[in-house]
């Protein structure tokens, strides 16, 4: 079989969420560097594979797959051994829903580059950018989870693509300082996670700077 290659780098939230779900789907990988401090993502190695110069990149059954969203999406099409997503629609669409709206809605704003661009750079400035934003999001992503909610996770009682996102989200959160307090049900599933082997060693510490 062909070696499953993924583009990554440690602290990425959206190369995060695929570590999990590799892990999740039990699938080998080996992880390569891109280091986003360098500024490797936009090297035209990384341009070549990933138009947009971002991290991750999926290479697997021959294919190169950008966007960390359909990455996991279509490894649960074609592995559907452990579903990530539930079958039922209304319930798919809850769990898309919430998976939307951290990576669609909180991640974009708090990305290196547009915080870097609208705040000069410097931490403190990017600390009160990430807790200007973040906490909006976790509130909205914290009323989406409960409602409807069943079981112990976000959806019955496995993780799957609302947690890919969820869990790098409150890591990205814990990084910049912010109060977590008022989210105690997404606390609540991040510590079902944390006990998981899958998002063990997908943790940016278990994968370290190497990666
Ligand atoms: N929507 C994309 C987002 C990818 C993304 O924003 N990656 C970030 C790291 S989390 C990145 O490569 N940033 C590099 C930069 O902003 O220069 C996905 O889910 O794959």
């Amino acid at each position: 079989m062909d070696d499953v290659i993924l583009y990554d780098y440690w602290r990425s939230s959206a190369a995060y969420r695929v570590r999990i779900a590799l892990n999740l789907k039990g699938i080998a990988y080996r992880a390569v560097p891109v280091d986003l401090l360098k500024g490797e993502q936009t090297g035209p190695a990384n341009l070549a594979r990933n138009p947009q110069g971002l991290v991750p990149t999926l290479e697997i059954d021959r294919l190169s797959l950008t966007q960390s969203l359909p990455i996991i999406e279509y490894l649960d099409e074609t592995r559907p051994e452990h579903p990530l997503v539930p079958a039922e629609p209304r319930a798919r669409q809850r769990v898309r829903a919430i998976a939307a709206a951290i990576a669609m809605e909180i991640h974009p704003v708090c990305n290196l580059s547009v915080a870097r661009y609208v705040t000069g750079g410097a931490v403190e400035a990017m600390g009160d950018w990430m807790r200007r934003f973040i906490p909006k999001g976790l509130a909205a992503v914290e009323e989406m989870v409960k409602k409807d909610r069943t079981g112990g996770f976000v959806h019955g009682d496995a993780p799957g693509l609302a947690e890919c996102c969820l869990v790098p989200q409150l890591y990205n959160a814990r990084r910049w300082k912010v109060d977590l307090t008022p989210y105690p049900t997404l606390r609540e599933i991040d510590g079902h996670c944390a006990l998981l082997n899958a998002f063990e060693a997908a943790h940016p510490d278990a994968v370290g700077v190497a990666a």
